[in-house]
């Protein structure tokens, strides 16, 4: 009785005094409960490390900028303090010093984050004495480095122009429980300005999102302008301002590599691509069919004719072209929701089938296969969609990841057949809806929306649930997903921000987060996201966040 009550005070405790405020949770971390302040020539020091990278050079700018300007007030009660007497006896710190470790290879943090998954190194240790003494800041890759800088900018806290934190000494060791964090946006069916991507990068990075899957095309619009592809754009976007051009991708892509992100861009096929139509009506089946609900899940209808030779060497010329504008080693090939209807109905593709001899099946296996040898002539991983797997059993090489999005339960199929996982659960990451109770047809059915997914759904998910050793080995990590039938860039931060950032803490930090003590910080990532200018909106009503305990 004695012992149990011990304990229950030692979890109150722990629940009750969120020691900082950092998130994603360090892996390991203890802190002390001395007041520092930071003095007014603080610097972040790269002197140790020759030739420093340009993006890390600027990563360390951004920091020193956003400890200057973020002016987060004491929100918590133990955590920030309002007490100047506290922090005006405090030490002042005037330099964290960052350093590789001996022998480590210096490289960009770009060239860091566009490795292959198992090759990623993100961890970082970071020390921050009480005593005034300069904060240390190591890694053994400057991905590490940019990391630590993140969560070392995530310490501090303002009052009346003092810039200060109450939790040293601190000492971190961090890196994370898996390798894939992402965040996925469909920019086909609402167009976001580049600015708006941008934006969500910077965002990702704060909380160490380290994928952004980028949905860019589908049936509505083609935005991707692709070399030697240039008419699926023209004909294809929206409109001539709803397009991102090849600078444009270079852009983004480069802005994401600074900040330790990897653009894995997808080419849906072989549904999802009506409008592929508008420039090669030939390639695609049922465009015309009525009623478009028989033949896809939302409209316009229209999928490639994928038993047609022509039509697998343009999808894989395509995906060629496309691969050589993303530097990163994943490409998702997609394939999810096909609807066999449309072939049924196609005389095109019945007499392609028939004069061939193959089974629609047999088809779609010769038609994915085509595409997986293209991608990995270009050095790329295969990224596909659970039906994939699941519904069509295509013929898949064995290091292709799988999305799973229907449900979480399909993660333990997949695993069985030897695939590597990537959670993509509709039931607990789709940020519009979807997910457990879709039994519409199509959106413009009543039912076809779920309610929100709050934060704590996320939070709470078991990333290996009822799966056995071997199989746990094969998750990669996961992300929440926007899509964007009901979106677009007037409500992309509200609509993302905070919920994303608990999958990015439930696959760094790994399971068994306590809703209860994560509130309090989450509220943290809210308030600084919207200082630096992205609209996060709040989880409770402020007075609230104020009381932590008193709203449980
Ligand atoms: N678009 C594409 C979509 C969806 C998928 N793929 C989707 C399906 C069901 C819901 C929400 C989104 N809109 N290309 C599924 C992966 Cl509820």
């Amino acid at each position: 009785m004695a012992r149990k009550l011990a304990l229950l005070v030692a979890a109150l405790v722990a629940v009750a005094s969120p020691a900082t405020a950092l998130w994603p949770q360090p892996r390991n971390i203890t802190t002390g409960s001395t007041a520092l302040r930071l003095s007014p020539g603080f610097t972040i020091s790269l002197s140790s490390i020759d030739g420093a990278p340009e993006d890390l050079v600027q990563a360390v700018t951004r920091t020193e900028s956003y400890i200057k300007t973020d002016k987060l007030g004491r929100l918590v009660v133990g955590r920030g303090s309002s007490d100047v007497a506290a922090y005006s006896r405090a030490k002042t710190l005037s330099q964290l010093t960052l350093s590789l470790s001996h022998g480590a290879k210096v490289q960009s943090i770009t060239t860091e984050a566009q490795k292959p998954l198992e090759e990623r190194d993100e961890a970082y240790t970071l020390t921050v004495p009480s005593d005034g003494s300069a904060a240390k800041l190591t890694a053994s890759s400057t991905l590490g480095l940019f990391h630590g800088l993140t969560t070392f900018g995530q310490l501090w806290y303002e009052n009346d122009g003092t810039i200060y934190t109450m939790t040293t000494p601190v000492d971190i060791e961090d890196s994370p429980a898996y390798p894939y964090r992402g965040f996925m946006l469909d920019t086909a069916r609402n167009f976001f300005p580049v600015s708006d991507i941008l934006r969500t990068l910077d965002a990702m990075s704060w909380v160490k999102i380290n994928t952004f899957h980028w949905h860019v095309v589908d049936s509505q619009s083609f935005p991707l302008e692709v070399p030697g592809f240039t008419d699926l754009a023209a004909k294809g976007a929206y409109d001539p301002t709803m397009v991102y051009t090849s600078a444009d991708v270079q852009n983004i892509v480069a802005y994401a590599g600074a900040r330790g992100i990897d653009v894995m861009v997808e080419i849906d096929t072989p549904g999802h691509t009506a409008v592929i139509s508008q420039a090669h009506p030939e390639f695609v089946a049922c465009a015309q069919a009525t009623p478009w609900s028989t033949f896809a899940n939302e409209p316009p209808a229209g999928q490639l004719r994928f038993a047609d030779p022509s039509v697998t060497q343009y999808t894989t010329e395509l995906l060629h072209a496309v691969a050589e504008m993303f530097p990163g080693t994943m490409l998702s090939t997609g394939g999810d929701e096909l609807n066999t209807n449309c072939y049924d109905a196609d005389a095109e593709t019945q007499s392609l089938l028939k004069s061939t001899g193959r089974t629609l099946e047999e088809a779609l296996d010769v038609f994915v296969q085509a595409e997986q040898k293209t991608l990995a002539s270009v050095g790329k991983t295969p990224v596909v969609w659970e039906e994939m797997v699941l519904v069509q059993n295509v013929t898949l090489s064995s290091d292709t990841l799988v999305l799973v999005w229907i449900s979480s339960d399909d993660v333990k199929a997949v695993a069985q057949k030897g695939f590597k996982v990537i959670h993509a659960a509709s039931n607990f990451f789709y940020l519009d809806c979807g997910g457990g109770g879709w039994v519409g047809d199509n959106p413009q059915g009543n039912s076809w929306c779920d309610p929100f997914k709050t934060w704590q759904l996320g939070y709470t998910f078991d990333p290996l649930a009822n799966l056995t050793t071997d199989e746990a080995k094969l998750v990669m990590g996961g992300q929440h997903l926007l899509w964007t039938e009901q979106s677009g860039p007037e409500n992309l931060d509200p609509i993302v921000w905070p919920r994303a950032a608990s999958s990015a803490e439930l696959f760094w930090s790994g399971a068994g987060g306590n809703v209860t003590s994560a509130l309090p910080r989450l509220h943290d990532v809210s308030f600084r996201m919207r200082q630096r200018g992205v609209n996060s909106i709040n989880l409770q009503p402020l007075w609230c966040a104020l009381r932590p305990d008193a709203c449980d």
